[in-house]
């Protein structure tokens, strides 16, 4: 079957090297009431709360699993996401969360090395996950941009930092990259969308002096196949279908708001890691 939200290219292209950026999916004006209303409002309605990192700093992420009529809650919904999902996926996919990243003084902590996997290993059997973020604004390294260790996807799991479990384990990161793995800027404008493998290795550097980055919508989404684990607390990982919504429902602004009053979440109770219920 032909893909219908990437081209053939840009399948093979993620499927080779774990990530594939897809350009000018949305509109800057599309996109201008989240800018404004990050703008005016930076800390999305106070629900942001950090996470530390192995620098002794802190980054701050909001997290959302409703999809309501807000503009966030639509955003992911869009068919042109839902597409992409399933052509990645090849099957029906469903919103699994959304994560919108920022970096400025305030939130400057470094996201250490990772996989997306290794936070939801414990609630679904299989990597069959994937996620599409949206830059909401200019990324480039010098605003501490997603990078990407190309091809870490075909890795397998690598397991956590023994001293930190939000990392993947330092030294085998280190020899990975020893191995030439390529790590790539993701440098992104605004409404170009990265799409990568929750295995796929990756971080990003503390934030810079002068170098603000609004913020990334990472939208993430599971395979209906891939059912959760059934685990007290877990509840909003289980399959809700995801009702698409036409590709102009952002453009002619028919959601209610932009993110005033949305139910985000308590980002502790997001994932299961080691028994523990954290971020
Ligand atoms: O937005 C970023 O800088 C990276 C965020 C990230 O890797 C994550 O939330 O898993």
């Amino acid at each position: 079957m032909s893909p219908k939200g990437l081209t053939q290219e840009q399948l093979d292209a993620y499927n080779e090297d774990g990530f594939v950026i897809v350009r000018e999916l949305f509109s800057r004006d599309e996109l201008a009431p989240l800018r404004a209303a990050i703008d005016d409002d930076p800390t999305f309605d106070g629900s942001e709360q950090g996470i530390p990192d192995s620098l002794g700093r802190k980054w701050n992420t909001s997290v959302s699993t409703v999809t309501d009529n807000s503009y966030i809650g639509c955003l992911p919904r869009l068919n042109r996401m839902m597409d992409i999902v399933e052509d990645v996926l090849g099957e029906e996919g469903y919103f699994w969360h959304m994560k919108l990243v920022r970096k400025d003084k305030d939130a400057g902590g470094k996201v250490d090395w990772h996989q997306d996997y290794q936070f939801w290993y414990e609630t679904v059997l299989t990597p069959d996950l994937v996620s599409c973020s949206v830059a909401v604004d200019h990324n480039s390294r010098a605003n501490s941009c997603v990078r990407i260790a190309r091809g870490t996807h075909k890795l397998g799991r690598l397991d956590f930092d023994r001293g930190n479990v939000l990392m993947a384990d330092e030294g085998r990161v280190n020899e990975i990259l020893s191995r030439g793995h390529e790590i790539i800027d993701c440098e992104m404008y605004p409404g170009d969308v990265l799409v990568f493998h929750p295995l796929a290795l990756h971080y990003s550097e503390q934030f810079t002096e002068g170098a603000e980055r609004r913020t990334v919508a990472h939208c993430t989404y599971n395979a209906r196949s891939n059912v959760p684990i059934a685990i007290s607390g877990q509840e909003h990982r289980q399959y809700v279908r995801t009702e698409r919504l036409p590709d102009n429902h952002l453009e002619d602004r028919l959601y209610d708001v932009v993110f005033a009053g949305h139910e985000f979440m308590d980002n502790k109770k997001l994932n299961l890691v080691k028994g523990d219920i954290l971020y």
